[in-house]
């Protein structure tokens, strides 16, 4: 593929650039952490939407190389961010991760590099994996979660429900986070069996002591429903679109 023949110069070049896209606590509105999301904005085509060159990125291998740069730039970002404007809180910082880099062998000395190299608090890191990380479970990967878990970096399951969910991996795995695809997030209010599975979803989160974040909200009554249901967190294009850190940046000052 022509594209994936480009990565490796646009990776090096520093071609692609990374948003962040606020989480927000539900009812205060207030921001809690960003999510980075990466992006190739120029090539001479127009832009690639990140749905299409990270497959192609995971498929290539150029994922590794990839997702170094994003820990590294988003690390700096946040760190950067956190130190401009000092909140009691400090906003975290969310990072997706593909199932080729959790079985790397060096993914976990990636992660403490970028985190030494920005000066970030490991607590203030989260790592997003989808179910099928799960689903393809090895001791090694295990491993890599475990230790991440010592260092204080807390682990998201990204699109919850949307994968071959097993409750199992709830028990058997140290997660932190739920995030709630935005498949089930479409249908509420009205649809009264999607409220219902949320519901269930914020109950059994609460019960294993997880935190619940609803994505993909873009409706008033979505927000207004999941704040009497119990849910504290949530993204969405209701809240705030994917960013720049500069614009970030503001959105955090209006809260200082
Ligand atoms: O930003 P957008 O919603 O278009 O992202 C599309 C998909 O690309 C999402 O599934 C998102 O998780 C994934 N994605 C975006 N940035 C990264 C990244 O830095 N690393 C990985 N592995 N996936 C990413
Ligand atoms: O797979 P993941 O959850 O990481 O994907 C996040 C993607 O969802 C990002 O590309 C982001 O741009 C997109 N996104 C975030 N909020 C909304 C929203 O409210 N509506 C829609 N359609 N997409 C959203
Ligand atoms: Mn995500
Ligand atoms: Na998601």
């Amino acid at each position: 593929h022509d594209l994936k023949a480009q990565m490796d110069g646009a990776i090096a070049r520093g071609e692609f650039a990374l948003c962040y896209q606020p989480v927000v606590d539900i009812a205060a509105g207030d921001v809690v952490g960003f999510e980075a999301l990466a992006r190739w904005p120029h090539l001479p085509t127009g832009p690639v939407p990140p749905g299409q060159f990270i497959p192609l990125a995971e498929e290539s291998g150029h994922i590794s190389m990839l997702g170094a740069w994003v820990l590294h730039r988003a690390t700096a970002d946040i760190a950067r961010l956190q130190r401009r404007i000092p909140l009691p809180a400090p906003p975290y910082l969310s990072v997706n991760v593909s199932a080729r880099q959790w079985g790397d062998m060096s993914f976990l000395d990636e992660v403490c590099t970028a985190l030494d190299a920005a000066g970030l608090v490991p607590g203030t890191l989260q790592l997003e994996l989808t179910e099928s990380v799960l689903m393809q479970r090895t001791d090694q990967i295990d491993e890599v979660i475990r230790e991440l878990k010592e260092v204080g970096v807390r682990i998201a399951i990204d699109d919850f429900g949307t994968g071959y969910a097993s409750l199992r991996y709830l028990r058997d795995f140290p997660i932190d986070v739920l995030k709630i695809d935005k498949t089930f997030i479409d249908g509420i209010p009205q649809d009264s069996q999607q409220v219902a599975l949320v519901e269930a979803i914020l109950r059994l989160a609460d019960t294993l002591g997880l935190q619940v974040i609803a994505e993909g909200i873009e409706e008033q009554e979505q927000r207004e429903l999941l704040a009497d249901i119990g849910c504290r967190f949530g993204q969405g294009y209701l809240f705030a679109r994917p960013m720049t850190v500069e614009e970030g940046e503001l959105v955090l000052r209006q809260r200082a």
